[in-house]
């Protein structure tokens, strides 16, 4: 396998470029990504305008859980893992600074993943698999999509391979040296995302699976639940990591500064290596059968991983202003209209924050026991999601699409004009549509209704004008997104041009030598194994020794 120091340089300084064969690689992920993104971006529009009781003729039940279940699927599993796998692949070339080893290994792990996708595309279009991204059962599905889902997931775990090697490598010949931060963060991202996945290829095999095949007749829909949300929380983190990765090494370099300080970063990825998993339970709140107490310890552990993240506000700010300051801003806030704000990376990156001010903030509630009778089951949810994965991870992305498409094809970016407005019309979209979304769930109304009116119900009235005002969020949302995939193909379909190599930010404050503890990533895998063991031991065995009693599966259309 090719292990060999990456030469293929382009662009100006010694610069070096990725080579083709990660190049292609990388690419070849994002088109599957961006594909899946266009295809969600039209369903979710038609989910907006029919929750908002728009009498479109095509309106109806099935056709609308059809969707919301390609939508989530597509952009929440599909759009952020393909995504987040070529860019890891990138990063593994460009901060290591060596060619990326195992590439058959790679292309092997996206072929899979891509049958496994399509056939779960194909399940849920066929309307044999209207479950929804979460697909908790009894809720029944066609075998092709959960097998096509575990296929997505086996391709994952040759990605992981792939990012584990070649750090190894890396690690062999760099003994001394602290691990590059941005290859850190993809660490962590691989490690949490491993341990995640443990949860959910035990409900597929064990549970769903057999259970779709006919082997079993009936299901434990809470066990697949408990199972489920095992991975469903550091799933959360799986789309996260990356965005903070490009917070953290490539914003404030885009920007015109430093990263204020590489360790804070480290701390962060750390810190979500050890609390991503034990907090499941925070989706299970209103659910019985599990007591409390361990509800109680989930609870806890939410809060304390809400601590990353406000050192991630800190230090991606303190970043910020460093560049402000530089590029001339004087006083208090005078720094913060000196950022480049026309710059797509910059202004995504930013309005992306802000949106997650407001997502974590109503995390925060979600994650108080309490509090979350209030939210659970209502809009409040789709409102939260919105601003997290909606916002921090996907708004992210495609800031960062216009920051690497162009230095992966050796292109300019056409249509920059379009391009620098996109982020602010996702940041308005989401704002109109997140909003009153969340408020209307404070009011009572559920999340999952395909008509917000009840078929205009007088209880219905009073959110009514709220939905129709996130009707309007979810055009401008989809406006954005055409924005996006059209600077995407016009830059496709470009001629060559000179490019600028891939570069990431230098720390202010740099990590020293190799850590005893941050580069332990052996160690804090071990520890957060330690913490899943006692958040999930006890109540699963606990749960296995009950009289438990089996569901049939329902498809309701
Ligand atoms: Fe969540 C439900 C709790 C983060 C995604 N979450 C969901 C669901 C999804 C999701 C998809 O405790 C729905 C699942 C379903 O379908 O049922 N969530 C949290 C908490 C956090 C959190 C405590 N969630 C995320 C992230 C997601 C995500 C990240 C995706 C990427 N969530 C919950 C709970 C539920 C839940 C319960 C279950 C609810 C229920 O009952 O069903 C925390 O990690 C959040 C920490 C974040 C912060 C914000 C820090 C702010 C930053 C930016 C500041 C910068 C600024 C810019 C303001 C504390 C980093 C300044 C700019 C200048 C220029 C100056
Ligand atoms: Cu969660």
């Amino acid at each position: 396998m090719a292990t060999t120091t990456v030469t293929t340089g382009r662009g100006s300084g010694g610069r070096v470029a990725p080579a083709s064969g990660v190049r292609r690689l990388a690419l070849a992920h994002f088109g599957v990504a961006i594909g899946a993104f266009g295809i969600a971006s039209a369903m979710a529009m038609m989910q907006a305008l029919s929750r908002a009781n728009l009498d479109l003729p095509f309106r109806g039940p099935s056709l609308y859980y059809m969707s919301v279940t390609a939508h989530g699927t597509l952009m929440a599993l599909v759009f952020t893992t393909f995504f987040i796998m070529g860019f890891g692949y990138v990063v593994a070339e460009r901060a290591l600074e060596r060619a990326l080893p195992y590439r058959r290994l790679a292309w092997l792990s996206f072929w899979i993943a891509v049958a496994g996708t399509a056939a779960t595309v194909v399940a849920i279009l066929a309307f044999k698999a209207t479950v929804l991204y979460t697909f908790y059962p009894p809720l029944k599905a066609h075998p092709a999509f959960y097998i096509g889902l575990t296929l997505v997931v086996i391709g994952s775990w040759g990605w992981c391979a792939v990012m584990l090697l070649a750090l190894r490598s890396w690690q062999k010949e760099n003994a001394g040296l602290a691990i590059p931060l941005s290859m850190y963060g993809f660490a962590a991202t691989v490690i949490v995302w491993l341990l995640a996945t443990i949860g959910v290829a035990a409900e597929m095999l064990l549970l769903l699976i057999p259970w779709s095949l006919g082997y079993t007749s009936t299901i434990d829909p809470e066990l697949a639940r408990m199972l489920f949300w095992w991975f469903g929380h550091p799933l959360v983190y799986f789309w996260l990591l990356p965005a903070y990765v490009i917070w953290y090494t490539v914003l404030p370099r885009a920007a015109g500064g430093y990263l204020f300080s590489d360790p804070l970063g480290r701390l962060v990825f750390a810190l979500f290596i050890l609390l991503s998993t034990p907090v499941g339970f925070h989706h299970q709140f209103m659910d019985p059968g599990i007591a409390s107490g361990w509800k109680m310890l989930h609870t806890f552990n939410t809060l304390w991983i809400l601590y990353p993240s406000l050192v991630t506000a800190f230090t991606v700010i303190a970043s910020l202003e460093l560049a402000g300051r530089a590029r001339g801003g004087q006083g208090l806030l005078g720094w913060i209209p000196r950022l480049p704000w026309g710059d797509p990376l910059v202004s995504s990156v930013i309005l992306s924050m802000l949106l997650f001010a407001l997502g974590g903030w109503g995390g925060a509630i979600n994650a108080s026991f309490g509090m979350n009778a209030l939210v659970h089951n209502t809009s409040w949810i789709p409102g939260h999601f919105h601003t997290t994965v909606g916002s921090a991870s996907a708004l992210t992305f495609m800031g960062a699409t216009y920051w690497l498409l162009p230095r992966l094809l050796g292109k300019r970016l056409e249509l920059a004009p379009m391009a620098a407005v996109q982020p602010y019309i996702w940041f308005a979209g989401m704002l109109l549509f997140s909003i009153p979304t969340h408020i209307t769930g404070v009011m009572g109304m559920p999340r999952r209704v395909f008509d917000a009116s009840y078929g205009n119900h007088p209880t219905a009235l009073s959110w009514t004008t709220l939905t129709n005002v996130s009707a309007i969020g979810g055009l401008l949302l989809f406006a954005s997104a055409l924005f996006y995939l059209l600077v995407v193909v016009f830059t496709v379909f470009s001629s060559r041009a000179e490019a600028e190599g891939i570069d990431f930010a230098e720390p202010l404050e740099s990590p020293g030598p190799r850590s005893l503890v941050f580069d332990r990533l052996g160690l804090l895998t071990i520890v957060a194994i330690v913490l899943i063991v006692i958040a999930y031991g006890p109540p699963l065995w606990n749960h296995l020794q009950m009289t438990r009693f089996g569901s049939p599966g329902f498809s309701p259309f």
